[in-house]
Formats: C-alpha cells, sequence, structure tokens
C-alpha cells in the first residue's frame, strides 16, 4: 500500500492533487477513516428543497435553467404564499427530512422579499426542522435580518475554481460569492457551500475549488457537491458527465479536507447507480436531497431512497436535540 501521506492542513492545491491522484483504494482507505472518526458512517442527514421564487432570474449561470437569459421550460413565477411552503415543510417532516432548504431564483432578495422568506423561516423552524435558504447574494443588513430571524443555514455556492469561474458565470465575481459568505458568518449563521461537477472543469480546478472550500475559517458545515443536471437550453445541457469515480474521489477529497462538514451527494444523484451513491456514502458523502424534485428538475423517489438505506443499513440521522429520526418504515 501506498504510505499514508500526512493528512492535516496546511493545504496546497500540490498536496491536494497528489489526493486526487492517488491510488482509488488508498484514498477511499484514508477518506473513510477519517469519516468514521468525525461520523457515524452509518448516518445520513436528510435535507428537502423547494423552490420558493422560480425562473426569470437575470444572472447567467450558464448550468441553471432559472436564468432568463436561457430558453428553457421553466415558468417564472412569484414567491409562493406563507402557507404553500409551510404545508411543504410538514410533508418532508412527515416523510423523514430533518432540513428544508428554501430556494429563490434571485440575484439577490429585494428587502420586500425578505419580509416574506423571514416569515416562511418562522413558520417552519415553528415545525422544527432546521431551516435553510439559498437566495443569492446578500447584503450585510440582509444577512443580519436572516440571521436574526433564526436561518440555520444559508446554501452560496462556490460553483467551481476561481480560474474556471469566468467561464461559467459572468454576471456575478467570484469575490461577490466569498464576500457574501464572509456577511452570512458575521450573521452568525452556518454555511452550507459546494460547488458543481461536470461543467467540463478540469482535475485541478476540482482540486481548487475544494482547497478554497477548506481554506475558509471556519470551512463550511456543510458542502453540496452537485454533478450537474444538463437542461437543454442551457449553455452547458451538452457537456460531457462527470466520470463516475471521479465525482467518488472528489467527494473523498472533500472528506479529507473538511473532516467535520457534512457533504452533501446533492444534483445529478439521479443519474446515479446505487452501487456509486453506496461508493460516495464509503467515500465520505453523509448527506442528501431527499424528496422527488430538486428546485426546477426530478430527484430520486423517496420510496427508492428508504430501499436503499434499507439495503445498506443506513438510518436517517438525528437532528440536533432530538430523540429519533421518523423515516417512514425505517
Ligand atoms: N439564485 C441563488 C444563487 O444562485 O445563489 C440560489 C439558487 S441556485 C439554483 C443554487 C445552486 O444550485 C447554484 O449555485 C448551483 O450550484 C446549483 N445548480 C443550479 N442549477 C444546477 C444544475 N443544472 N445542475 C447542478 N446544480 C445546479
Ligand atoms: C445546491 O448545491 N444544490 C441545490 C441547492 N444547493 C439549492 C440546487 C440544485 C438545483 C438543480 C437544478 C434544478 O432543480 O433546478
Ligand atoms: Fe439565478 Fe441562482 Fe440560477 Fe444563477 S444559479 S441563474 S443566480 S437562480
Amino acid at each position: 500500500m501506498t504510505d499514508a501521506p500526512d493528512l492535516d492542513r496546511p493545504w496546497s492545491l500540490e498536496r491536494v492533487l497528489e489526493l486526487f491522484r492517488a491510488p482509488l483504494n488508498d484514498l477511499l482507505f484514508w477518506s473513510h477513516g477519517i469519516h468514521r472518526r468525525h461520523f457515524n458512517p452509518n448516518e445520513i442527514q436528510l435535507s428537502t428543497l423547494l423552490s420558493v421564487k422560480t425562473g426569470g432570474c437575470p444572472e447567467d449561470c450558464h448550468y441553471c435553467p432559472q436564468s432568463a437569459r436561457h430558453a428553457t421550460s421553466v415558468e417564472a413565477g412569484p414567491l409562493l404564499p406563507v402557507e404553500r411552503v409551510v404545508e411543504a415543510a410538514r410533508q418532508a417532516q412527515a416523510a423523514g427530512a430533518t432540513r428544508f432548504c428554501m430556494g429563490a431564483a434571485f440575484r439577490g432578495p429585494k428587502d420586500r422579499d425578505l419580509d416574506h422568506i423571514i416569515e416562511y423561516i418562522r413558520a417552519v423552524k415553528a415545525l422544527g426542522l432546521e431551516t435553510c435558504a439559498t437566495l443569492g447574494l446578500l447584503t450585510d443588513e440582509q444577512a443580519e435580518r436572516l440571521g436574526q430571524a433564526g436561518l440555520d443555514f444559508y446554501n452560496h455556492n462556490l460553483d467551481t475554481s476561481r480560474d474556471y469561474y469566468a467561464e461559467i458565470v459572468t454576471t456575478r465575481s467570484f469575490d461577490d460569492r466569498l464576500e457574501t459568505l464572509r456577511r452570512v458568518r458575521k450573521a452568525g449563521m452556518h454555511v452550507c457551500c459546494g460547488g458543481i461537477l461536470g461543467m467540463g472543469e478540469r482535475m485541478e480546478d476540482r482540486a481548487a475549488l475544494l482547497l478554497e472550500l477548506a481554506e475558509m475559517d471556519p470551512p463550511p458545515e456543510s458542502v453540496p457537491l452537485n454533478a450537474l443536471v444538463p437542461v437543454p437550453g442551457t449553455p452547458l445541457a451538452g457537456r460531457d458527465p462527470v466520470p463516475p469515480l471521479e465525482f467518488v474521489r472528489t467527494v473523498a477529497v472533500a472528506r479529507i479536507l473538511m473532516p467535520a462538514a457534512h457533504v452533501r451527494l446533492s444534483a445529478g444523484r439521479s443519474g446515479m447507480s446505487e452501487e456509486l451513491q453506496a461508493l460516495c456514502f464509503f467515500a465520505g458523502a453523509n448527506s442528501i436531497f431527499y424528496g422527488e424534485e430538486l428546485l426546477t428538475t426530478p430527484n430520486n423517489e423517496m420510496e427508492a431512497d428508504r430501499d436503499l438505506f434499507r439495503t445498506l443499513g443506513i438510518r436517517a440521522e438525528m437532528q440536533p436535540g432530538r430523540q429519533e429520526a421518523h423515516v417512514p418504515g425505517d
């Protein structure tokens, strides 16, 4: 076996690339060992997504079906009434989710949008769920208001490496995103930040993205790794999918670089076999989006996820402070 390298900080791009290039069995052995030291390897955290404001977004993110600049089949709609959001959250909770994540197709919210979103947050928290929102760029004041409303997590992805970023998004910069993430931290919320694989990036870009995340102080509590969902009409619709074992390697390296983070196997999971998902869980993924829709595209059937969990002997992770997870049929 290749000698176990030093698996501690400080990381450099070269050291991260060495992990990416290691024999797969060694990489998995190292990442799984770290995973077991920080988490129960047989527990997975379940988050359910809801698009609270769909489509018509002014940004040009080349992967995104909700950009008004791309001719996709997504229809733009208004912010949902609070009752619709609460009903979806109730259903997610009854199905076994512990976190409810509300996504809006904004460049950033207007202050009056935030009034509605704060209503959602209060109502969803009152059910006893953890709350997450992804609303784009925030000002200091907006981050402060969300923190005071009790929002637990804010999702804002870097998406890819600093170098590759301009190929993917031109309407807001990598530094704009880092600034929003600093504001989220300052307002006392947990950070959920990750990226997308399969956009034509190189291994060096995946390594640089993970390094950027790991060097945040502190690193994100939650790291979503999405496989591009290629939506017809978006500029990236024709990209080659990320090779499955490259996805597994990225999960493993994320686990090694951010031992205490929940690494989420996010969009693109419905295109993965059970075996590939199982390998991702072994490599260190311990969270999924649970629910039959992501924001605008389909996700795995919940029944299929419950069957997979039974097959793998995996249980839903309990919410902090709760006695039991309530996955039906568990
Ligand atoms: N508008 C807000 C923003 O961009 O920050 C929040 C919603 S946006 C849809 C949230 C994230 O979803 C994006 O940053 C991106 O990482 C992910 N995403 C969007 N479209 C995707 C796709 N087709 N495949 C995979 N991930 C996607
Ligand atoms: C994240 O990293 N992935 C989620 C969530 N954060 C908001 C979004 C995935 C969107 C996939 C395409 C769609 O359904 O529109
Ligand atoms: Fe708009 Fe967010 Fe989609 Fe970019 S990712 S186009 S900001 S909804």
